[in-house]
């Protein structure tokens, strides 16, 4: 069987999210490299997915957008046995699919914010909705902060797709807002994220391009050298 082929760029924080998962759950993804700021490459894209995002999988002739969907094909179509991201118990995988709605829309969506405002041209750039994202995002991590005391995970005892989803939008969110030194779970919980593997290599595979994130210099050194402990 050929590996799924996933339309992706490095530095993409909904692209991490995918490759994390597909690491955890040891599936080989063909990755094909996507610069929507070509073009010719944006055209092409947009003719198999109008709304432009991605990642984007195509497997054995299915087109298959947006990430949580994306895990939860490659959990049912390609994971070995007993490997899963989303469990199979009704109320632990609701758990999950919480948790992963609420870091796409309320920890990556403000973060999107910050970058998409340092990408505009200083002239066109709204400081109120930047400092909406900003109260958003302190908002989401009082409420992480919250949920963590005496967990490890964000849903049940193992990483899920929940953690995949977290992993990538605290990393470029801590960029703009730091956390803050009181929320000791949150801390240590972005800590045990950075320290997994999976994260770790998809850290790894973005550093070349860390240097066109519009957050550079907010990014710690140890994330743009890793000799640096
Ligand atoms: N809901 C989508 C969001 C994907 C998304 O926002 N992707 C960003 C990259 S991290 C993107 O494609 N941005 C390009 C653009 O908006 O032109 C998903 O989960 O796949």
């Amino acid at each position: 069987m050929t590996s799924p082929t996933l339309h992706y760029h490095p530095l993409s924080s909904y692209c991490h999210k995918v490759l994390i998962a597909a690491n955890v759950l040891g599936i080989a993804l063909d990755r094909q490299l996507l610069n929507l700021g070509d073009p010719a490459a944006r055209a092409a894209y947009l003719a198999s997915w109008p709304i432009g995002k991605m990642p984007l999988l195509v497997d054995q002739g299915r087109t298959i957008p947006e990430t949580s969907i994306i895990i939860e094909y490659l959990q049912q179509h390609h994971a070995r046995t007993g490997v899963a991201l989303i469990p199979a118990a009704p109320d632990a995988a609701l758990d999950v699919r919480l948790w992963d709605r609420f870091c796409d829309q309320y920890v990556m969506t403000p973060m999107q914010a910050f970058t998409a405002d340092l990408l505009k041209p200083a002239s066109d750039r709204d400081a109120g909705s930047v400092a909406r994202a900003g109260r958003d995002l302190a908002t989401a991590y009082s409420v992480m902060e919250g949920h963590l005391e005496g967990r490890h995970w964000l849903a049940g005892d193992a990483i899920s797709m929940a953690d995949c989803a977290a992993a990538p939008a605290l990393f470029y969110a801590v960029a703009y807002v730091p956390l803050p030194p009181e929320h000791l779970h949150l801390s240590a919980y972005f800590e045990r994220l950075m320290a997994h593997p999976a994260v770790a290599a998809t850290i790894d595979q973005a550093r070349p391009y860390f240097n066109i994130f519009p957050g550079r210099a907010g990014l710690a050194r140890r994330f743009l050298d890793p000799g640096i402990a």
